[in-house]
């Protein structure tokens, strides 16, 4: 069983942009990846409910930075997708630009699950979210979701494939398939997230910080 109550996770607010946010103390987990990888699923799923975060069949449906809280200064967030050409060019510039903020601004952001279609994983945009993540000291896990869509020889292979892949990147990076629909990997999942959130350092105040330096 894992340690935190997922279930129990509750919605905190939407955020045009990252001056919105609450303050950025404690450890976030993002959920990033293409427009319509299963972002917004994942989390309805790790959380055991129907409708925490908004899903669609239309992507682009997540605009904002949607932040969960799971217990006290531990907090999951679903993020934009990328990659997305089909929406108009002021709104994709709009919350792109959220999104980048967030990714490299945010002290309280020390993991990232990165979202990939298991039928079509590492696009140049995975890639360089991966890269990025490793130089910037962000923990990885890698979601081939939509398992549920291979056979099980076909999902084997890919998850293989994208394992050996990834060992590019030189980071811990650690690949997992996924799916939303027959809940595949949810608690291993599950089990990770707790891992991030007990073990590494959370975001402090600066002022926090500043205070305990001259002790
Ligand atoms: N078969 C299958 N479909 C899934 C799974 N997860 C998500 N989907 C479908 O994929 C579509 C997109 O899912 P979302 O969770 O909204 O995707 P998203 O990544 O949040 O998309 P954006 O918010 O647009 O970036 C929806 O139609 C989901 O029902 C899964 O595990 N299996
Ligand atoms: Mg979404």
């Amino acid at each position: 069983m894992p340690e935190l109550n997922y279930h129990v996770t509750r919605f905190i607010l939407s955020a045009p942009d990252i001056r919105h946010l609450p303050s950025d103390t404690g450890i976030e987990v993002a959920f990033a990846g293409r427009s319509n990888a299963g972002k917004s699923s994942a989390l309805n799923t790790l959380t055991n409910q129907k409708s925490l975060a908004r899903t669609s069949k239309t992507p682009g449906r997540t605009q904002l930075i949607n932040l969960f809280e799971v217990s006290e200064g531990k907090r999951l967030v679903d993020l934009p997708g990328y990659g997305y050409a089909e929406v108009p060019e002021q709104m994709k510039l709009k919350w792109q630009r959220a999104l980048g903020e967030y990714l490299q601004k945010r002290q309280a952001l020390k993991g990232l699950v990165i979202l990939m279609d298991i039928r079509h994983p590492l696009k140049d945009l995975d890639q360089q979210m991966i890269q990025w993540a490793v130089e910037s000291n962000i923990e990885v896990l890698l979601l081939l979701t939509k398992a549920d869509k291979l056979a099980s020889g076909a999902r084997k292979a890919q998850l293989n494939a994208v394992r050996e892949a990834s060992a590019a990147f030189m980071g811990d990076v650690q690949v997992e398939m996924f799916s939303s629909l027959k809940k595949i990997n949810v608690d291993k999942v599950r089990h990770k997230l707790d891992s991030w959130f007990n073990e590494l350092e959370p975001a402090r105040e600066e002022e926090d910080a500043e205070s305990d330096s001259e002790e």
